[in-house]
């Protein structure tokens, strides 16, 4: 068995398996290119990701809807402007837009949007995606998929070929989060549900959930939810999730996927950019990996203070898989902050990432900026492992890095 000897070769072995190791991308925002006018790409796209134009609108007096009225272009200029020439882009998301660009060999101190405008418009969208999952190592790509939404709706009615390289997640807040709206939509396709939620009313949001599940093949049902979830709990949420989700989930082997922490809406004028967090009452997430043993779980939190609660949560409950750092943590210092505290929690049994992304260009930025900081971390913890005596061996590194880039993921899923 090849010994290794140095923290250098140790910290070299450990960089190399980060950056080469094709991952799996389990929660994004992406759709394969059959979905045609919902795949979003380049420069314009990466600028008006609402994450620039939250912080855009810190340095602009526009009304919010003088901004929404304006073209993507237009829009993609002024953020442009106050993001990059005015101020320094050297915040995560203006620097994983030139980190994008520095990825697909463009020389970005030339600081020339129309020169990049005109690079882009050379691209065929299918062409495009291909060549980003390529330069980003990214193996297969989860879309978050809503029966609900109305364009997408139109190509599942429509039919399309399937990509290997895009899986599904069914997403169902509408389901969950909006009852009141949604329950008229059911009964309009044909689902025999009450707002009231009596009669058979579980058992038709079942068959709903059935008939999506054999045309999308999720891997995951998905919601996101807000910080005062409780469960149980005497809230529709915990009703809708106990008699009709989770029976689904069990008939159909897929793990519910909870989203905590998020406060939608919090500055409507934002639209998209204006989502908040706040701190959430994990006994929620206890109380169901507790109670439905044979369920499966996936779960990534949105507030940095529960970070370490969702880690021994996981320590808890087998049938509990934590994955991401999502969205407001997405950012190197809590992503390295959150990576250690699994690692030294949990070993190898997570996810540590997901890239969340909208727009295909930004799994460049997403994923080179967490491999690095995963590697910090990871280099760090073998060098101390390594301390001990027991060397590991690049065979085991690499293992361990597949696991923890998607691999574990898949396990999960099979388990
Ligand atoms: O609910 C979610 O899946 C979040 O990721 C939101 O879509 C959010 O707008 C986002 O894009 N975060 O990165
Ligand atoms: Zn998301």
């Amino acid at each position: 068995m090849s010994q290794i000897r140095t923290s250098n070769d140790l910290a070299q072995i450990v960089e190399n398996a980060v950056a080469n190791t094709p991952v799996h991308d389990i929660h994004t925002h992406l759709y394969a290119p059959a979905f045609e006018g919902l795949v979003l790409y380049g420069i314009d796209e990466l600028l008006i990701y609402h994450y620039n134009v939250a912080e855009a609108f810190r340095h602009l007096d526009l009304p919010y809807e003088k901004f929404w009225a304006l073209s993507k272009i237009e829009q993609a200029d002024l953020i442009w402007d106050a993001l990059f020439v005015r101020h320094s882009p050297i915040s995560e998301a203006c620097r994983g837009v030139l980190t994008t660009l520095s990825l697909l060999g463009l020389d970005v101190n030339q600081r020339d949007l129309p020169a990049l405008r005109q690079w882009f418009a050379r691209w065929k969208p299918d062409e495009y995606v291909g060549h980003c999952m390529e330069l980003a190592k990214v193996e297969t790509i989860c879309m978050t998929n809503s029966p609900f939404d109305d364009s997408e709706r139109a190509v599942w009615d429509a039919g399309f070929a399937g990509d290997a390289r895009f899986v599904a997640g069914l997403r169902i807040d509408p389901i969950l989060m909006e009852w009141e709206k949604t329950a008229p939509q059911l009964i309009e396709w044909g689902y025999e549900v009450s707002l009231d939620l009596s009669g058979k009313t579980f058992d038709e949001i079942r068959r709903f959930l059935s008939d999506w599940s054999r045309r999308m093949k999720p891997k995951y049902v998905m919601v996101s939810l807000p910080p005062h979830f409780t469960f149980p709990g005497d809230n529709i949420q915990a009703r809708l999730i106990e008699q009709a989700v989770l029976p689904y989930c069990r008939e159909w082997g897929q793990p519910f996927a909870l989203m905590m922490g998020v406060k939608r809406a919090v500055n409507p004028g934002l639209r998209m950019a204006g989502d908040g967090l706040g701190r959430s009452d994990l006994n929620a997430l206890q109380n169901l990996c507790a109670a439905y043993p044979d369920n499966k779980f996936l779960a990534t939190v949105l507030p940095r203070e529960n970070q370490h609660e969702l880690c021994v949560l996981a320590r808890k409950f087998r049938n509990l898989h934590i994955f991401g750092c999502w969205w407001f943590v997405n950012v190197p210092s809590l992503i390295e902050e959150i990576t250690t505290m699994r690692v030294e929690l949990l070993g190898t049994s997570f996810t540590a990432q997901h890239s969340d992304a909208r727009v295909i260009d930004q799994i460049l930025y997403k994923w080179q900026h967490s491999r690095q900081i995963i590697a910090r971390v990871l280099s760090k913890k073998y060098v101390e492992l390594s301390a001990t005596g027991w060397t590991p061996t690049r065979s085991e590194i690499e293992r361990d890095v597949r696991e923890i880039l998607g691999g574990g993921f898949q396990s999960f899923l099979k388990s």
